[in-house]
């Protein structure tokens, strides 16, 4: 080959190397657009979980566009359509229910955008839908709880007459919190749920549910079972103004783990508070830039937590960071 071909092959060569290395890094300089349709602002651990996201974006010089669906699902289908039309480059979103998702999510597959579920889960066949759900475990935090009765109650012969506060109705924490209770009590005959209501996640449905439970049972109520600490906020109020002793003739079990829960142990008022940690951005960014990068994702990051009975909560409340 002569010397002027191998010349002009090197230069090519060296050209060809350039690019790819101006190209390559005006891929890594071009900022990752990121849309998050989050649920609402129902409850403490929402608005947490909304700090976290939005934080952990601009640490990560991500670009997010937020919406809040104001716990309504076709504002959250509508979120998600306005970013594939945007053609953001991830969707990400916590579903208020579990179900109804799939049109929404194969328009997100046909425009070639991975969508990432953070804090709940949905029910769907085709799990391609999306890349990995990023959450913790409800099921297993209502097994916490069940446990946590059945250790309280393991001399007491019965009968447990057990209030429950559902979360929003068709939702995966108000779903699997209420089966992994039943899990472990499914078993045990002194344990019986007379009563069961959704308030929604919120205090002002908490303390609505509770004030009719209490007209209807009143102290038949042993154990009030609410499925986040907003609602078991408002059932304090509720019993309270009932004349019913919250804490003490009423054990009260709670979810989340929020300051405000951990201000009422200390005031002995919630027994037990099962952690559910809202402090999902850092994951989420993370998770993102992977998928921009081309890396495989597990299906399920599973948020690690534990449970917190009212004897620690003096103690552990000053590291609490939500
Ligand atoms: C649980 C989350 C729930 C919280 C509630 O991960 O989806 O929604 O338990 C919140 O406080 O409203």
């Amino acid at each position: 080959m002569g010397r002027s071909v191998r010349l002009a092959l090197n230069a090519l060569l060296g050209l060809t190397v350039a690019m790819s290395v101006v190209v390559d890094s005006h891929a890594q300089d071009k900022k990752i657009t990121l849309g998050f349709a989050q649920v609402g602002a129902e409850s403490a651990w929402r608005t947490a979980n909304t700090v976290s996201v939005k934080q952990a974006a601009k640490d990560a010089g991500i670009n997010l566009k937020f919406s809040d669906a104001q716990q309504k699902q076709e504002n959250q289908i509508r979120a998600i359509r306005s970013y594939i039309a945007q053609k953001v480059d991830v969707i990400a979103f916590s579903p208020v229910v579990e179900s109804g998702w799939e049109p929404v999510l194969e328009e997100a597959k046909k425009a070639h955008i991975p969508v990432v579920l953070t804090d709940r889960n949905i029910d769907v066949k085709d799990k391609s839908l999306y890349v990995t759900m990023i959450g913790s475990d409800f099921l297993e935090e209502g097994r916490r709880a069940g446990r946590w009765l059945e250790e309280t109650y393991k001399n007491n012969p019965g009968p447990i007459n057990i209030a429950e506060l559902q979360g929003t109705v068709g939702s995966a924490p108000a779903n699997d919190r209420h089966s992994g209770l039943m899990e472990i009590i499914k078993n045990d005959p002194k344990f019986k749920i007379i009563a069961s209501q959704s308030g929604d996640f919120t205090l002002a449905g908490g303390k609505q549910v509770m004030e009719a439970f209490a007209k209807t049972y009143g102290k038949q109520i042993n154990v009030v079972y609410a499925h986040n600490d907003d609602m078991a906020l408002g059932a304090i109020q509720a019993m309270e103004e009932a004349g019913m002793k919250p804490g003490t003739d009423v054990k009260v079990v709670s979810f989340d783990a929020t300051k405000g829960g951990f201000q009422a142990m200390i005031a002995g008022k919630i027994n037990v508070d099962v952690e559910c940690s809202p402090l999902l951005g850092p994951q989420l960014m993370s998770a993102v830039k992977d998928i921009v990068a081309g890396k495989t994702l597990p299906k399920r990051i599973v948020t690690n937590e534990t449970v917190f009975p009212m004897n620690v909560a003096a103690q552990v409340l000053p590291q609490r960071k939500y």
